[in-house]
């Protein structure tokens, strides 16, 4: 896929500042730390579009970003971005963590754009019980799930097929191997993504 253009639209902190929907929207999720926005930077190819830190808990709020892409000979499309914030992080405060649920669930419930959500785990840890109510919720109400496992370059090359082989049971599908150091998945995710989001030449 070609990313022409990248931008941030607005960061929320509650039901009420979400911007209003305005383009087809694809979601990342997943729990704190995982590596959720250096995922969204490798697949825009941009580095620091999005900010992403080694103390767990960097992204606050919800973000979106809206990319610019080449979808025909002379066809061009957007696309909202949407990093959720992530979840299990204990150190946040009481009231954060009061307001993640009723954000996000409203945001997963009630965006007519949303196409998908991208659920993201670590190759090496795989789903956890915070993931698997997620997938969980998302059957529920219907929302497309597509499952990575994301920092596939902290493995060696021989275990990185079996490892996420061993993720298929447990995540009920087949996960997408990514890595933001390598690039690795960069274009299988888009290809999932532009499907989910009906994104191509009519
Ligand atoms: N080796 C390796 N490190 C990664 C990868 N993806 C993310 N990281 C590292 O993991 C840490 C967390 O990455 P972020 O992208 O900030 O994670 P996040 O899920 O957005 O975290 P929160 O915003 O706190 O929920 C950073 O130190 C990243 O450099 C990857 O594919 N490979
Ligand atoms: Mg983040």
């Amino acid at each position: 896929m070609q990313v022409l253009d990248a931008s941030f639209v607005a960061t929320a902190t509650n039901h009420a500042s979400l911007p209003a929907p305005a383009f087809a929207e694809v979601a990342f999720a997943g729990r704190s730390n995982v590596g959720k926005s250096s995922l969204i930077n490798r697949l825009v190819g941009r580095k620091r579009l999005v900010r992403t830190s080694s103390t767990p808990g960097c992204t606050r709020g919800l973000s979106i970003f809206r990319v610019r892409l080449r979808v025909g000979e002379e066809q061009e499309g957007f696309l909202d971005l949407v990093d959720l914030p992530g979840f299990g992080y204990a150190k946040r405060s009481k009231a954060e963590r009061r307001a993640w649920g009723p954000m996000v669930e409203g945001f997963l419930t009630g965006r007519p754009g949303l196409r998908a959500v991208v659920t993201i785990v670590d190759v090496r840890r795989g789903p956890e019980p915070d993931d698997l109510e997620l997938l969980e919720f998302l059957d529920l109400h219907g929302v497309e799930a597509i499952a990575v496992a994301t920092k596939l370059d902290k493995l060696p090359p021989n275990q990185q097929k079996p490892a996420l082989e061993r993720l298929v049971a447990p995540l009920g599908r087949r996960p997408i191997g990514f890595s933001a150091t390598t690039g690795a998945g960069v274009d299988a995710l888009w290809r999932r993504i532009a499907r989910a989001a009906a994104i191509g030449p009519a």
